[in-house]
């Protein structure tokens, strides 16, 4: 028998529905300890509560805070081969430590210098971008030049090769979502370098890219055109699209039609061309509009989300936490815990337009498992 000491420990407690402890039960306690065998009894509490307990717990970042940071990194921090991105992680605190936003999920804030070059390649994760500020890098995955520019949304399925560029005089910060822990934790990953620059081809800065002139063309699908990988083949959903389509639902809705999730609250989800299904095959993104004064009726669902706010302020609540929000700052939704949020004016905001939140979640991982459950409470319940 080996003489290692044993990693688990098995308590022996006085408790109701415990066996009576007895020097013979710690004795067999200390025999499945060493044996690495683990009874159901003592954990069943644990491994099947009534309903999801997260060990993600609800969690706000500061946009000024991260950007702040993100800028420091660019001045000390190269972005270059090995490292790869200068991305920084939104780190849940009660998830030990590691670079998780939620169990399933990353979220990150990247900065790229002006002229710099994040090296390309390639891997299982699949992953977006989204731009809250800026304009002037491109994003060229698969050798097809993508801008980014305030409000859009750049989802990039796994396996793809990609590499970004930063084409202006400016520095520029985005947030970048992945399934890494999800990925992590089933061990999926694959991961492979590609070329160390870009050729001066890709280098060009069109307005839209491939992928744009032949997928985004509402309901007009090319003929010829397969999709190849397992997400959305269109590689950007640009703001003035997504902007359009809010507009248009709170308009319709003044006009007594239907169309909005609530009066006061219109949502969109970026969607697969090819297939009308969610853009990534772990990954959903949304884009809400909350309009001033308007709150949201709680709601909680089985797997986690986490929101960037695009424009406007408020306050959200998330389980028992509740925080006022703007411009930029991120905040996580643990599985099960009610979320609602108020569209409010702050005291930093110059318009008195509406609470835009960008939201991204892994429910297509818990429909396609049918572990997906919603629960809607008004607000008086
Ligand atoms: C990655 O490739 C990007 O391409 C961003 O911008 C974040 C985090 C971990 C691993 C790869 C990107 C990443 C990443």
């Amino acid at each position: 028998m080996s003489t290692a000491a044993s990693p688990l420990h098995i308590a022996a407690v006085e408790s109701p529905d415990q066996p009576v402890v007895s020097p013979a039960l710690v004795e067999l306690y200390r025999g499945f300890e060493s044996e690495l065998l683990v009874p159901l009894w003592t954990e069943i509490g644990d491994l099947m509560p009534a309903h999801p307990r997260s060990r993600a717990v609800p969690h706000r970042w500061r946009w000024q805070a991260l950007r702040a940071l993100a800028e420091q990194a660019g001045d000390l921090v190269p972005v270059g081969r090995g490292g790869e991105r200068r991305a920084i992680a939104l780190a849940n605190p009660a998830l030990g430590g590691r670079p998780f936003a939620t169990p399933t999920l990353w979220a990150a804030i990247q900065y790229l210098m002006p002229g710099e070059d994040a090296p390309e390649h390639r891997h299982t994760q699949h992953a977006f971008r989204f731009v809250v500020e800026g304009s002037g890098v491109w994003t060229v995955v698969g050798g097809d030049a993508v801008p980014m520019n305030r409000g859009d949304f750049l989802p990039q399925a796994g396996w793809n090769w990609h590499a970004h560029h930063n084409a202006t005089s400016e520095p520029m910060a985005w947030i970048d979502g992945l399934d890494i822990p999800l990925q992590y934790v089933v061990d999926a990953q694959f991961f492979e370098f590609g070329r160390d620059t870009i050729s001066e081809a890709e280098r060009i800065t069109p307005e839209r890219s491939r992928s744009e002139r032949l997928w985004a063309h509402p309901g007009l699908r090319p003929l010829a055109a397969t999709p190849t990988g397992p997400g959305t083949p269109l590689l950007s959903y640009k703001w003035e699209h997504t902007d359009r389509a809010l507009a248009d639902q709170l308009a319709l809705a003044t006009d007594g039609q239907a169309g909005c999730v609530a009066p006061g609250h219109a949502a969109v989800r970026y969607t697969d061309p090819a297939t009308a299904g969610d853009v990534l095959p772990t990954i959903r993104a949304e884009m809400h509009r909350i309009t001033r004064g308007t709150e949201t009726a709680p709601v909680r669902e089985t797997g986690s989300s986490v929101y960037q706010v695009f424009d406007g302020s408020g306050t959200v609540t998330v389980g028992d936490a509740t925080w006022t929000v703007t411009r930029g700052d991120l905040f996580v939704v643990p599985s099960w815990l009610p979320f609602s949020a108020r569209s409010e004016a702050g005291a930093s905001d110059s318009d008195s337009g509406a609470l835009d939140l960008f939201r991204f979640s892994d429910a297509p991982v818990f429909e396609a498992l049918r572990l997906h459950r919603t629960q809607t409470h008004s607000k008086d319940d």
